[in-house]
């Protein structure tokens, strides 16, 4: 619907403008839309009742709280400004979904637009929140952003309060309380115009992004849930386009793409990060997401694709797939060698371990492959360690970490990022084997070919976890999964 939906059809042109908003019979609303009459407003502002909403308290509130306090005494006598950002244009007057900055939601599970949070040296914390349109002025029903009759009703300050545990107050006060604080402040940049104009930038600035990354490196009981939560749905999704791929062959990875994020929206909050969808040698295009190809059978889908949770937590996994239901001799080939050096790499994975170990690991399995397919020699010029040049055919890192942030942790040091694993840390574990179909120092058949197997791995105690274990990775244990989904149905969409 379209904000001007509401004109009125009088001929008359009243006097009112920006300049002078208000006459006695008409009320200016905004540009290039027709004024409102007077008596319309006071109608459409009048005679609503006041519902109060109890949500209860959110689950997380008591963890949001112990991180708030850790991060607190981490970054001790300063006073820490977190927002969570704003609407983010997707055309002229239309925004994408809201969804909430990261670290603000680790501190504060709130999903709603605007907040910002401060916490004072001394620990305490104050939500400060944009409130629904005032429901006694025209933009209850004019303001297509904030309008409660546009875009619904958002929490009223003592909802928010009891739901999130946490002290809450009007974000119309948040410029005053911004230039009213004094010693040190440390604002997480970037997110709110407001807070970036109003607090100069300095050096505590950089080490409360790196100290909330630190932080969420290690994730508690309650976050790992949420993670597991994620994977399970996006189990669910890998299946569902298994179901589909008769459907996928006659239109293409849109298909693909398509039933996995259904999957997402249905389970979840929605995809972690865009689906890579790719068929054929589209596999080698390390982030393919225009997903506008064809799917054809002998071929491999490779679909890389994470659903968020409704608390963020996001999946990421990969499969390399056959689109027919079985592997042929070359892909059989290439894709046993990518999972052996998987393998390698989960193995790698404990604490005390580096976070580099997972990838030398992997990397070492599939440079000697590379040697014994006679596409490398293992001279002095070969694969490992100095020259390097399996990363013609390898392209990327192995691990990241993984949470809120489908690359997690991003702001750390670099130092502690690629330090020490400790138990709790979530992290993906994704060799990858890409033949470019122009590559000529590949042999013909394997040209084309792109493959690559992620996992979603926890640090524990003694070793790892593999929360996305429940999808297969043997080949073999891949071809039977795929024919047991396909015999005991078929989705077809009628595309
Ligand atoms: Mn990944």
């Amino acid at each position: 619907m379209n904000s001007n939906e509401h004109a009125n059809d009088q001929v008359d042109v009243p006097d009112v403008s920006a300049e002078n908003p208000i006459s006695e019979k008409w009320v200016f609303v905004g540009a290039h839309r027709p004024p409102v009459p007077r008596a319309l407003v006071d109608y459409m502002t009048s005679q609503w009742e006041q519902i109060t909403i109890d949500t209860g308290v959110h689950q997380a509130a008591a963890h949001c709280a112990r991180r708030r306090a850790r991060l607190s005494e981490a970054l001790e006598g300063r006073t820490l400004v977190v927002p969570t950002g704003s609407f983010k244009v997707r055309s002229n007057d239309t925004d994408f979904r809201f969804r909430p900055g990261s670290d603000f939601f680790w501190l504060t599970s709130s999903h709603e637009p605007d907040g910002v949070l401060i916490v004072q040296p001394n620990g305490q914390a104050t939500l400060y929140i944009e409130l629904g349109g005032d429901p006694s002025t025209h933009r209850f029903f004019t303001d297509s952003q904030y309008g409660e009759l546009w875009t619904g009703r958002r929490p009223t300050l003592d909802e928010t309060q009891q739901h999130l545990s946490l002290s809450t107050r009007p974000r119309s006060e948040l410029a005053d309380v911004l230039k009213s604080l004094s010693g040190q402040v440390a604002v997480l940049r970037g997110y709110d115009r407001l807070v970036d104009q109003t607090i100069g930038k300095n050096d505590d600035d950089e080490a409360l992004a790196n100290t909330l990354a630190h932080l969420r490196l290690t994730k508690d009981d309650y976050e790992i849930a949420r993670l597991q939560e994620a994977v399970d749905a996006t189990v669910l999704g890998f299946e569902d386009v298994v179901r589909s791929l008769p459907s996928a062959i006659g239109r293409g990875e849109r298909v693909i793409e398509g039933i996995f994020n259904l999957r997402a929206r249905v389970e979840g909050n929605d995809v972690g990060y865009s689906t890579i969808a790719a068929s054929g040698s589209h596999a080698t295009v390390l982030h393919w997401t225009k997903n506008d190809g064809a799917v054809i059978p002998g071929e491999l889908l490779l679909l890389d694709a994470g659903v968020e949770c409704h608390d963020l937590y996001t999946a990421d996994v990969t499969r390399t797939l056959p689109i027919s239901g079985a592997f042929t001799d070359a892909q059989r080939t290439l894709y046993n060698l990518v999972l052996k050096a998987q393998e390698a790499g989960i193995a790698a994975v404990k604490p005390g371990a580096k976070f580099m170990d997972a990838h030398e690991a992997a990397m070492a399995v599939l440079a000697q492959g590379l040697v014994e397919l006679g596409i490398l020699s293992n001279d002095e010029d070969g694969a490992l360690p100095l020259a390097q040049l399996h990363r013609r055919y390898t392209l990327h890192g192995t691990s990241h970490m993984l949470g809120i942030d489908v690359h997690d942790c991003a702001a750390a040091r670099n130092e502690r990022y690629l330090g020490e694993l400790e138990p709790g840390y979530v992290l993906t574990v994704e060799p990858g084997l890409y033949f470019q179909a122009n590559d000529l120092t590949v042999p013909q058949h394997f040209r084309g070919i792109g493959i690559r197997i992620e996992d979603d791995v926890l640090v524990t105690k003694d070793g790892n976890v593999v929360l996305s274990a429940a999808l297969p990775r043997d080949p073999e244990a891949i071809e039977s999964w795929m024919a047991n989904i396909w015999a005991a149905s078929n989705l077809d969409l009628h595309l």
